[in-house]
């Protein structure tokens, strides 16, 4: 595996420039209200959603990786990916207690060696389980599985951005149930037992409860799945996300009350993810759909990024669809660029849908373990090891009435870092009520915004990037950067 790039953020000159006047704007004292969006013209999806703190990633096949127009249209495109079958219970644990992570971990390295973020999918599902596995019930089911969540999150512990830790429990249709299955068998606190283990296994990892047709927020499952994790909220069970999977078609269109369903569940106290988005249709009429999910992600704060379920038509499992953004031959489509214009226009969450909190909301995730165990996949290094020495600066603030959005650059020195920290003092009345990118612990005063899992590690003189969101006003905070 090669070294991380520090590539992911790829910012360029519009935005960049964009960011100075926003600063210089503040200096001179103009109130700068809520606009990212006339000038923002990044020329990829990754880098448009980067200019508010989301991601835009994409399923990967391991077999695709020598296919050469799929290839550069992922590196060119996406900042995170997904694999789309790679790490589900029959690749990973063929036989009982025998682990393969061979495929998963030909798209965890493409991806971590540039720069890219890795959702897993999936540790505990009913479907796609190996023949040993399908066999079980009850106790013995439960201790496997159990099993299974903790040595493939503790082999790719530090890498997965977030995990799709329990796919689809619950029933179609109206009747807001669980889902049967052997799992479910085994107990109705499963997910729950489930989520546990993978924090304990992987602390650094988001946790997401992932499903389709929970995107109408009025069809039971939705609900269903709502009062899972309001509840698991509410007892303390740790979950830091929910995965709306987002096939539409038309048998599961999108819902006109889409933006509804993503705000409800952020309002929960977790992140939304879009996780396998894909809609089937041609020309204007994809296009426009594929704009009114950018838009109302990009409306709610805690929605932190999009990921389509394959890359071209042709990859797709509903490749008849035709439903995603390029052609087989690479070209772009329609939907392609109402989707890129969408989230260039977008910029940062409006006041009116972000969350009012005064006190900062509790971290979504956990800290690193004080004693953790060693890695079982550490790759060997190759860059020196840091040198204590960085730099950082706030590189655009996006203030509006009552609250603002900062991005901040962090630029190794000499030699790469391992690990870094910032530290900033917020002005009197700022308070952090939520970060990207990064982990930060204080909300007021001074605040220490360390390293996701995912960027501490950056080369010799290149950067990165985090950003977070704040009440009260940004402007005039300094921050200093230390390294490991
Ligand atoms: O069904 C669409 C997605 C729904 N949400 C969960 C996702 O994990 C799921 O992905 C699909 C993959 O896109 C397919 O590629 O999951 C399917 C299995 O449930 C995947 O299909 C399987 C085929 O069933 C196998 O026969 C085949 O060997 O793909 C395998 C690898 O190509």
């Amino acid at each position: 595996m090669t070294h991380q790039s520090a590539s992911r953020p790829r910012r360029r000159g519009p935005r960049a420039a964009l960011a100075s006047a926003a600063v210089v704007a503040l200096a001179a004292g103009t109130s700068l209200l809520y606009a990212t969006s006339a000038s923002a013209a990044e020329s990829t999806l990754g880098a448009a959603a980067e200019q508010s703190g989301r991601y835009f990633g994409a399923a990967v096949a391991a077999n695709k990786l020598s296919d050469s127009t799929y290839v550069n249209i992922l590196n060119r495109e996406f900042n995170s990916v997904t694999a789309e079958n790679e790490m589900k219970l029959d690749a990973t644990e063929p036989q009982q207690g025998q682990f393969n992570f061979s495929n998963g971990d030909r798209i965890v390295n493409h991806a971590i060696s540039r720069g890219m973020a890795v959702r897993g999918h999936t540790l505990a599902w009913h479907s796609q389980q190996p023949g040993w596995m399908r066999q079980m019930e009850g106790a013995p089911l439960r201790q496997a599985m159990l099993n299974h969540v903790t040595q493939v999150a503790s082999y790719y512990r530090g890498k997965i951005h977030s995990w799709d830790v329990v796919n689809e429990a619950f029933a179609d249709g109206g009747s807001g149930a669980r889902r049967d299955s052997n799992l479910q068998r085994t107990g109705n606190d499963w997910i729950e037992a489930a989520f546990r283990a993978a924090r304990a296994a992987d602390p650094g990892a988001k946790l997401c409860y992932n499903d389709y047709n929970i995107d109408n927020w009025s069809w039971a499952k939705t609900q269903a799945a709502y009062n899972l994790v309001r509840d698991f909220k509410q007892r303390g069970v740790p979950i830091d996300c929910v995965g709306l999977q987002s096939h539409f078609n038309s048998g599961s269109p999108y819902p006109s009350n889409y933006r509804t369903t993503l705000s409800s569940f952020a309002a929960l106290g977790v992140d939304v993810q879009i996780t396998e988005l894909d809609i089937e249709g041609s020309g204007s009429s994809q296009a426009n759909t594929y704009r009114n999910v950018v838009q109302d992600c990009l409306a709610v704060s805690r929605c932190t990024g999009i990921t389509t379920w394959g890359i071209r038509d042709c990859d797709s499992w509903r490749s008849g669809g035709t439903p995603l953004l390029f052609e087989c031959n690479g070209n772009k489509k329609q939907a392609y660029h109402s989707t890129l214009s969408a989230l260039n226009a977008g910029g940062t969450p409006p006041p009116t849908t972000a969350p009012p909190p005064t006190t900062a909301p509790p971290p979504t995730t956990a800290p690193p373990p004080t004693t953790a165990p060693p890695p079982t996949t550490a790759p060997p290094p190759s860059q020196p090891p840091g040198d204590g020495n960085c730099s950082a600066a706030v590189i655009s603030l996006d203030q509006w009435s009552g609250g603002f959005v900062a991005n901040v650059r962090v630029t190794a020195g000499s030699a790469s870092t391992s690990s870094w920290t910032v530290t900033m003092t917020l002005p009197s009345g700022a308070a952090v009520t939520n970060a990207w990118n990064s982990q930060a612990s204080g909300s007021t005063g001074t605040v220490r915004f360390s390293n996701a899992p995912w960027n501490g590690q950056i080369g010799a003189g290149q950067s990165t990037q985090f950003g977070f969101q704040g009440t009260g006003t940004g402007s005039g905070m300094t921050p200093t950067c230390s390294a490991g």
